[in-house]
């Protein structure tokens, strides 16, 4: 007799060529997706990825089912809903009579922890939409005393053949961010992400979402992501002719009132599984081969997918479930408010934290060099922090965020992702934005009222963790000019950052 199983299907896990889905057998076998409140309520996510979630998932299960699967879906509010992945497969279970499950690996710790301990046998394969498994990110990082992404990225474009000829970097260097992270000109008028209009699936989640977490940060006006494969295609196809070309000069600018300005908005996509990494980078490439984009752009945008995505999920399956809890600089100063009002005179961190409510998202440079660059100056819980991304981000999963947040932007893992903390003063915000010149504070001041609050916290910061970082040669500079200012004003302005952070515990406007 044929042995009747589910197979498990999550929320971003909405990808045709699935491992579980080629474990499995049509005619035999059901496939299980349900919208449940474990899922919903770990963290209080935005409401927008919660719509884009149900509604991908929605329409994945209607296309699984047109593609002859049997598909058993619950919904949010099916009065039988057990409201958690286990409970689903167990209610699945008594229904179908299916004695075991079949699932791709979780993309964090928790769920993979809840299917093993649920109440039935549930086997577990790897995740076969990443060009990285588990095992070669481990023979790749055993016995080097750093791991370093740049190293893992080259093994990577020799692996995919992706911008190499004759077994050599295409350009003859295998990284052109010299020619990026220009700062932004007056007049920059991106195009912007493809918008879809929500149609009557999108429409439907939307109010159910509204109804059941409206009241949560963020808003679920103006809702735009596409939530299907075709879609995700359209949107990829438009990045490809508009953003790419200026993808590289313009990475890391910032700009007011723009929050996309030309990155892809592809992450959220990829994340769920309506992308794959290869087709977005070969359409990249072939771009580069066309003429229609400069190498300087493509190259980075490849790194980016074959490079960082997959080093960082790498990191996270391999530090283990303890990852979220570092913090080895010892912060433990609570999240203002302001991360979740963007109440704040500080525009920059307005402009992100604003754009964020509204959109769920922000580019890398806001995520890293705003409201991660503050957390770290101003010695921000680091598990706070890294709950507070996971929880606004539409591109949110924990194997993404939490190395992102815990290693590279926090420094809480003392420096697993990266050498050395992201801190900069106003300098380099000035730099890269057009932010200050409507600031209630001055970039130029470095002490007193009008000072820019990230002047006066990042010599506080290097100066509270001297001990740790002094000794560490990309930060020997820093240490220098610190130390060749007089007495006076070093005294003057740790005093001057002092009565910020007191403002700040205080819970004062600042
Ligand atoms: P683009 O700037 O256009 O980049 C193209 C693609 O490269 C992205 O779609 C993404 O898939 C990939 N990518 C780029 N940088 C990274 C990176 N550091 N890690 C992983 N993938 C990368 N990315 C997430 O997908 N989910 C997160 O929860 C997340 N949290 C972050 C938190 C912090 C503190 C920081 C500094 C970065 C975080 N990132 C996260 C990485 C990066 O900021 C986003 O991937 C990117 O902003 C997504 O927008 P985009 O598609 O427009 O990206
Ligand atoms: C993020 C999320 C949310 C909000 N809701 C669901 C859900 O109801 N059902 C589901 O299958 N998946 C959901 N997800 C995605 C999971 O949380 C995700 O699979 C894990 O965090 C692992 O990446
Ligand atoms: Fe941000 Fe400082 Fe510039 Fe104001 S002056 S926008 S606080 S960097």
């Amino acid at each position: 007799m044929v042995t009747k199983r589910l197979i498990l299907v999550l929320g971003d896990q909405l990808s045709d060529d699935l491992s579980a889905l080629r474990e499995g057998s049509q005619g035999t076998d059901t496939i299980v997706m349900a919208e449940v409140q474990a899922e919903t309520d770990y963290v209080p996510h935005h409401p927008k990825k919660i719509a884009f979630l149900f509604a991908a998932m929605r329409k994945h299960a209607a296309h699984l089912r047109a593609a002859g699967w049997e598909v058993r879906y619950t919904k949010l509010d099916n009065p039988e809903n057990t409201h958690s992945i286990p409970g689903e497969l167990l209610r699945a279970a008594e229904a179908t009579g299916a004695e075991e499950a079949i699932a791709t690996e979780p993309g964090e710790f928790r769920l993979i922890a809840a299917l093993e301990d649920a109440p039935l046998p549930v086997h577990i394969f790897p995740d076969n939409r990443f060009l990285c498994p588990h095992a070669e990110f481990e023979a790749w990082a055993e016995g080097r005393k750093e791991l370093r992404m740049e190293w893992f990225y080259r093994e990577m474009r020799r692996k995919t053949g992706l911008l190499m000829e004759d077994g050599k970097p295409v350009g003859g260097k295998w990284n052109f961010d010299h020619d990026n992270r220009k700062a932004p000109p007056k007049g920059l008028i991106p195009k912007g992400p493809l918008r879809f209009d929500p149609d009557e699936t999108v429409s439907e989640v939307i109010d159910l979402v509204r109804d059941r977490f409206g009241n949560r940060y963020g808003t679920l006006d103006d809702f735009w992501f596409a939530t299907d494969r075709a879609g995700a295609l359209r949107a990829l196809d438009h990045f490809i002719a508009e953003s790419l070309p200026s993808f590289g000069d313009y990475q890391d600018a910032m700009v007011a009132g723009e929050p996309y300005l030309y990155h892809a908005l592809l992450s959220v996509y990829l994340n769920a599984g309506l992308l794959g990494w290869r087709e977005v980078c070969e359409a990249a490439e072939q771009a580069w081969r066309d003429d229609a984009a400069p190498l300087n752009a493509v190259e980075g945008f490849i790194r980016q997918i074959i490079g960082w995505r997959e080093f960082i999920r790498g990191i996270y399956f391999r530090e283990g479930p303890d990852y979220t809890s570092r913090n080895a600089l010892g912060h433990d100063r609570d999240l203002p408010e302001f991360y979740w009002t963007g109440d704040t005179d500080m525009r920059c961190l307005r402009e992100a934290v604003g754009g964020t409510m509204r959109n769920a998202y922000a580019h890398h440079i806001q995520r890293l060099m705003v409201t991660g660059n503050f957390a770290l100056l101003a010695g921000l819980h680091p598990h706070q922090v890294h709950e507070w991304y996971l929880i606004v981000y539409a591109d949110a999963y924990e194997w993404v965020e939490c190395p992102n947040v815990i290693g590279m932007s926090q420094f809480a893992d003392g420096g697993v992702v990266g050498s050395k903390p992201y801190v900069s003063g106003g300098n380099y915000i000035n730099k890269m934005s057009d932010y200050c010149r409507d600031c209630r504070y001055a970039v130029k001041d470095k002490t007193g009222p009008d000072a820019c609050p990230f002047n006066l916290l990042y010599w506080h910061f290097l100066d509270r963790h001297r001990d740790r970082f002094e000794g560490n040669p990309r930060m020997a500079q820093m240490y220098r000019t610190w130390d060749r200012m007089d007495e006076d004003r070093r005294n003057t302005v740790i005093a001057d950052a002092d009565t910020f952070l007191a403002r700040l515990d205080r819970g004062e406007r600042v």
